[in-house]
């Protein structure tokens, strides 16, 4: 699991998180979404093929599993000084959904649906193939 513990400035007014692009998030950062009002469903179920991504729990809790296809490693996130990359070629679920969670994701590159891997059985064929060649 590729987590990240961000650096917390607290004060006596409270704490504050920075986000940096290529300093404290590995990548040109092209997209910010946010995720709330959450429900029992689960989210996510596909992965990217370049799609490079950061996603921080800001309130409450979830639960993130992923996958590259090899190994899968699951993460209960609920700290606001804790981020997850998600890389291409990972597969990925959120659920457990706390009703006050909070998600914000800072990505890589701006929205694009051809981007997308929603089948898993062509997301193990994808990164299988790519290890063989
Ligand atoms: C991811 C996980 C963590 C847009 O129009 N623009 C956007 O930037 C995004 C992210 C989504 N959409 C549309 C596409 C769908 O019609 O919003 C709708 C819901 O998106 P989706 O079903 O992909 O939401 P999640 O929560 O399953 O997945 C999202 C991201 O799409 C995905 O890249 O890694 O969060």
């Amino acid at each position: 699991m590729n987590t990240i513990q961000l650096n917390s400035i607290t004060d006596s007014r409270g704490s504050l998180i920075s986000l940096e692009a290529n300093l404290t998030v590995p990548f040109d950062i092209k997209r910010v979404y946010y995720l709330f009002d959450l429900t029992n469903s689960p989210r996510g179920l596909h992965a990217h093929l370049e799609l490079n991504q950061l996603m921080i729990c800001i309130n409450g809790s979830c639960k993130i599993k992923l996958d590259d296809g090899y190994i899968k490693t699951e993460v209960i996130l609920n700290n606001p000084s804790n981020g997850v990359l998600i890389n291409k070629l990972v597969w990925r679920e959120m659920s457990d959904f706390s009703k006050d969670c909070k998600i914000i994701v800072l990505a890589s590159d701006l929205y694009k649906e051809s981007d997308y891997i929603r089948n898993y059985n062509d997301f193990i064929n994808i990164v299988h193939s790519k290890n063989r060649s």
